[in-house]
């Protein structure tokens, strides 16, 4: 087992990456758009990976064929018919729902000494840790309340790093959404995207699912 010369912490994005709640999110908005006769794709919802609820449903609604007028009000009542829908479906999660590879990959970078952080964009981020079981994987779960800004902006793994206490250049970022990779770019930490290679043309390193994470692999390339 070699040791890093450098790297600090790595912090991981949760849904689409820990467990695969961006299905279930993808399933809630198809519901929604169903519900209100707007098209929507799969490779449409790739948009929305990362994005805060609100900012997906204008996502979503700017893909009707005529555009909708909608009150603050009546925007916030979709928004939580999504989550609605949406908690419903993570209520079935359970420790056997954590992706491949994952519970090997934190163990392995724990046993190291190197610290784990989860930097979620999403509210419903602790029940789904809680479902999971998996709450001692992570030395910190970013509070996305306490935020002022969405992924793009840096602002969730800066956040996490420093509530680590760790240099966010001797970070490891990892990530699903094209949105979160150019989080954790802007945060000046190492990125490693989880998906296909042609939505990531920012990360350092694209990997095509969790099975195949490994910190050695990513430790040749980081340190
Ligand atoms: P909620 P992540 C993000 O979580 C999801 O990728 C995105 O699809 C979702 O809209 C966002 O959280 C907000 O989630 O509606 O539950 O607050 O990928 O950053 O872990
Ligand atoms: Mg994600």
């Amino acid at each position: 087992m070699s040791t890093s010369n450098s790297l600090q912490a790595v912090i991981f994005d949760l849904d689409g990456v820990i467990t695969d709640t961006a299905e279930y999110h993808y399933q809630a908005w198809k519901a929604l758009a169903d519900e209100l006769g707007i098209s929507f794709s799969r490779e449409f919802n790739e948009n929305l990976k990362g994005v805060s609820r609100i900012d997906s449903l204008k996502l979503l609604l700017g893909q009707a064929a005529s555009p909708l007028s909608l009150t603050e009000e009546e925007m916030v009542r979709l928004a939580d018919r999504k989550n609605g829908l949406y908690q419903k479906l993570i209520e079935q999660i359970t420790p056997a729902d954590l992706l491949p590879g994952i519970p090997e990959f934190i163990a392995d970078i724990r046993q190291r000494g190197i610290k784990v952080g989860l930097a979620s964009a999403s509210k419903n981020a602790q029940f789904v840790v809680n479902r999971l079981e998996a709450e001692d994987y992570f030395d910190v779960i970013v509070d996305v309340t306490k935020l002022k800004r969405n992924k793009p902006d840096p602002e969730i793994f800066v956040t996490a790093a420093a509530l680590l206490g760790a240099d966010p250049g001797k970070c490891i970022g990892v990530e699903d959404a094209a949105s979160g990779v150019d989080a954790i770019k802007g945060a000046k930490m190492f990125a490693v995207a989880v998906g296909r290679e042609a939505l990531f043309p920012h990360a350092d390193i694209v990997l095509p699912d969790t099975s195949r994470l490994r910190l050695d692999d990513l430790l040749r390339h980081f340190d």
